[in-house]
């Protein structure tokens, strides 16, 4: 996105990012304060976007500028791009440099930022470009860490069932081309490889994607993958390494050129590609390493025996209303979070689905003040200074609804609660797959399965407001096994009703007026 190409002609002239720049950088922003130069590659990053960049590599940096051993430089990041060149060329003329803009409002409410750059990242590799260099560097001895932030998508699993499909055509093509695989469990298994024919040495795989239990679901499809190259490949692999499951969490809203030429401008040199994060940042790390690791716990990093609590916490109270804010949010047209939750009916809707649906499903966590951290997350949402749009986080429904909300239903389910409020998240991710919103504007549906959503679930848009259809639409839904997985084959009558209903008064009544419906609101 923010290549030499992009930038305005004014910029081209300021003068880059990069190491001999800093000094002319004024004194607010902070820089790296250490030798970069003296950074080995301890960690490769496959999946060099801009969560990585504000969360990881963020905690990273102050692990590195703020321990005093001298193993800490051992900790530089390599990133990896599995697709596009766009990091890498927006990046590399800045020598791996960026500026991560923390934002929020003051108390007056006028937004502010604060400016770093991160130094930590010190090369970027684009995979389809040199396959053969990614899987060296995997093998690579400095090599002790492969982490993965490759969104829920990029695992090339069935989300309701946590299998890797043998049947996916890129999965297909790194079965049969070792050389060059174009996924990360095909750049992972045959890295592996070559380390286990050529150092032996062990490695820690660690996913940082919003999915439940992500270190062993990846332990699974990596065991997967490998048991079909070779057997002796996968029991190396089943000794030797090791995937710490963890809880991620900052918001991270894309950088707009906007944001780019406004840092810019701020820093007094052009940097390409910034990131944007809130202040808010957290990670429960498992503390299981085969060969050591950085010391995140300076700032940033919990290191946890088990964290199967915190990641259930986070999917279903954050990633779960997000995606309700996010499918509401759209169809009204409420393009950014913070304008979506200062409706007064969402917001009511979100913090009574965390309070009546969401919480008591929730498992025990000692220390954890629910109704405060209920709280910071809707402050959080109402952060006015992100501009976080609600159609980023609408994208790839598919991949993110089983673990956001259907774990959740069937928790309140099975103890005959009540399950009002998640249908309608249910019934507003099948309003926003109708691609209108309720002012007659289009848009596109991202989700990898977009064209069998549109075939199963969209009728002529003539019945869109049918009552029978709707309970049809809510049925097909409920039995659609790739979303809900085993729950698919006997669905919840219940459920179905409930989600049937409310797409019909969604399609009827519009958005702020199913919601008052639900919470029993007057209407205007
Ligand atoms: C969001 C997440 O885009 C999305 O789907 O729900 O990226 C969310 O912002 C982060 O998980 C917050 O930690």
């Amino acid at each position: 996105m923010h290549t030499g190409k992009n930038m305005s002609a004014a910029q081209t002239t300021t003068p880059r990012l990069h190491p001999d720049t800093l000094k002319q950088l004024s004194p607010q922003v902070v820089q790296p304060g250490y030798a970069r130069t003296q950074l080995k590659s301890g960690i490769v990053h496959l999946g060099i976007g801009a969560f990585m960049r504000s969360h990881l590599a963020v905690i990273n940096e102050t692990a590195i500028q703020a321990s005093h051993k001298p193993e800490a430089m051992d900790w530089g990041i390599v990133g990896v791009s599995l697709r596009q060149p766009d990091t890498r060329d927006a990046l590399i003329p800045q020598r791996g440099l960026y500026t991560l803009a923390i934002r929020d409002a003051d108390a007056a409410g006028d937004p502010r930022q604060s400016l770093q750059v991160i130094g930590c990242v010190h090369n970027i590799l684009v995979a389809p470009e040199n396959p053969q260099q990614v899987l060296e560097q995997v093998a690579h001895t400095d090599t002790r860490i492969v982490s993965l932030t490759i969104t829920e998508k990029g695992y090339c699993h069935v989300p309701a069932t946590g299998l890797l499909r043998l049947d996916h055509p890129d999965i297909l093509h790194d079965l049969q081309h070792h050389d060059s695989p174009r996924t990360a469990i095909g750049f992972i298994v045959h890295g592996l490889h070559l380390r286990m024919q050529a150092s032996k040495s062990p490695l820690t795989l660690m996913s940082l994607d919003n999915l439940p239990s992500n270190g062993h679901l990846l332990k699974k499809l990596t065991l997967a993958f490998a048991n079909k190259v070779d057997p002796q490949l996968e029991r190396w692999i089943n000794e030797n390494c090791k995937f710490p499951c963890s809880m991620v969490d900052r918001i991270v809203p894309r950088t707009t050129p906007a944001d780019q030429q406004s840092i810019s401008a701020v820093l007094g040199v052009t940097d390409a590609w910034p990131v944007i994060g809130e202040p808010f940042i957290d990670w429960a790390i498992e503390d299981d390493f085969a060969c050591g690791r950085p010391d995140w716990n300076i700032d940033g990093a919990r290191f946890v025996a088990s964290a199967a609590a915190w990641e259930t916490l986070k999917l279903r109270m954050v990633n779960g209303t997000h995606s309700c804010i996010a499918y509401l949010g759209s169809v009204a047209g409420w393009h950014t979070v913070d304008v979506a939750i200062a409706q007064p009916a969402l917001h009511a809707c979100i913090d009574a689905l965390m309070q009546r649906e969401i919480e008591p499903t929730l498992p025990a966590l000692p220390g954890l003040n629910i109704a405060d951290y209920r709280a910071s997350l809707l402050k959080r949402f109402a952060n006015p200074a992100l501009a976080h749009r609600t159609q980023q986080i609408a994208m790839d429904g598919s991949q993110k609804i089983p673990q956001r909300w259907l774990g959740t239903v069937t928790d309140q389910l099975s103890a005959k609660r009540d399950i009002s409020l998640l249908a309608l998240c249910l019934a507003s991710w099948l309003r926003y797959l109708q691609g209108y919103d309720e002012s007659g504007q289009t848009y596109e549906i991202n989700d990898p399965l977009a064209l069998t959503l549109k075939d199963q679930f969209n009728p002529k848009p003539a019945l869109y407001a049918d009552k029978q259809t709707c309970e049809q639409r809510a049925l097909a839904l409920c039995s659609f096994e790739p979303v809900f997985g085993p729950m698919g084959k006997m669905p919840d009558r219940r459920l179905v009703a409930a989600i049937g209903h409310h797409l019909y008064i969604l399609n009827t009544l519009g958005v702020v007026q199913t919601i008052r419906q639900l919470l029993n609101q007057p209407a205007d």
